[in-house]
């Protein structure tokens, strides 16, 4: 087995940035309100930053309040996660250290009145779109349309401010929700297993991924083969669906749409056989999605898919009663049967 290793320093930390979630106050009535977001900006799941008020997250406050003789302006605020994705984990399971932060990306700043407003309260400063910008950080993982603590916001704003507005981003990992859909273990006819077989991925997520970095590995009679590193650009939008197989030379593959090529990397046997995805992290890897199947007769048919029902269906044991052979009428190539690179024919809603 090979692990691959990164340095402490994840690139994927940087991020392209979509609409910022804007809040405005008026102090003296102590009101608040979070508005904004024309969320229209593509967003790749391997980055980190989102925003889009009532797109792809929603803070809500409470408990809004301003004392004039301390000069502080307070409320609690949650934040709701609304992509399918989780958020503050890089794979769904494992909490990032860094939890899920909401930083300033601009203010706050008086829009009426005048004085310099700072966060009182912050958990940290850091580097996100400007140096030494103030976070509320929620060390916790927030899966679809789950809801956070709550969590005290203090901002010393001079009483000579009426109104001020604040601009936030969130900086998380995003889980890429990448699902084992389809494989051939086995092409039929005259296609050699070395060109033939495949596999396809879906995006169940809300945002798009890119594999590109992301690890794939199978089983050997030895144990796990070593993890392949994606090496090209492999972009894959939400509710899309990619091919991964050994060629893209569809004379040689079968008549398969190959996006990418993984070359020798992965072989499928006749029986006990895995495959999986991961992400790298750190010095480690993390499992995004991961297969497997023991009968030949069940997953490993000459010329012949399995298919997944329906991605949000248990997809661990390709044998069992969640995934189906590909139907007859379902042909591509010369004879091959299988959907590559769209939804299954057994797909069940
Ligand atoms: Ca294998
Ligand atoms: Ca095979
Ligand atoms: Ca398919």
């Amino acid at each position: 087995m090979s692990e691959p290793s990164r340095s402490s320093s994840d690139p994927d930390k940087v991020a392209d940035l979509v609409t910022p979630l804007s809040c405005s106050a008026t102090v003296k009535t102590g009101a608040l309100k979070c508005t904004s977001g024309i969320a229209s900006a593509s967003k790749t799941a391997s980055k980190d930053v989102v925003g889009g008020q009532n797109v792809y997250v929603k803070l809500t406050s409470s408990n809004v309040s301003y004392n004039a003789g301390t000069e502080i302006f307070q409320f609690d605020c949650t934040v709701q996660n609304l992509l399918n994705e989780s958020i503050g984990t890089p794979n769904g399971v494992v909490p990032d250290v860094s939890g899920i932060r909401v930083f300033f990306h601009q203010g706050p700043t008086a829009d009426s009145g005048t004085g310099t407003i700072t966060v009182a309260n912050a958990d940290g400063t850091a580097t996100f779109t400007g140096v030494n910008q103030p976070y509320f950080q929620y060390n916790e993982v927030l899966a679809k349309n789950a809801v956070s603590t709550s969590h005290t916001w203090q901002l010393n704003v001079p009483s000579t401010v009426n109104t001020f507005t604040m601009d936030m981003y969130l900086a998380t990992s995003v889980q890429p929700l990448i699902i084992i859909n389809e494989l051939l273990a086995n092409p039929g006819g005259t296609i050699s297993d070395a060109n033939g077989e495949w596999i396809e991925l879906y995006n169940a997520g809300t945002l798009a991924v890119d594999l590109q970095n992301l690890a794939i590995a199978d089983s050997a009679a030895s144990g796990r083969r070593p993890y392949h590193i994606i090496a090209l650009s492999v972009p894959v939008g939400p509710g899309g669906y990619v091919v991964l197989g050994n060629t893209t030379n569809t004379t040689n593959n079968g008549g398969v749409p190959v996006d990418y090529a993984y070359g020798a990397a992965m072989a499928f046997a006749n029986s006990l056989d895995a495959f999986k995805i991961a992400r790298v992290w750190g010095t480690d890897t993390l499992t995004l999605d991961r297969t497997q199947y023991a009968s030949a007769a069940i997953s490993a048919q000459n010329g012949i898919s399995r298919e997944l029902k329906n991605p949000a269906l248990d997809n661990s044991n390709m044998d069992g009663s969640n995934w189906v052979d590909a139907s007859v009428s379902s042909v591509y190539g010369p004879g091959g049967r299988g959907t590559p690179k769209a939804q299954n024919a057994g797909f069940t809603p």
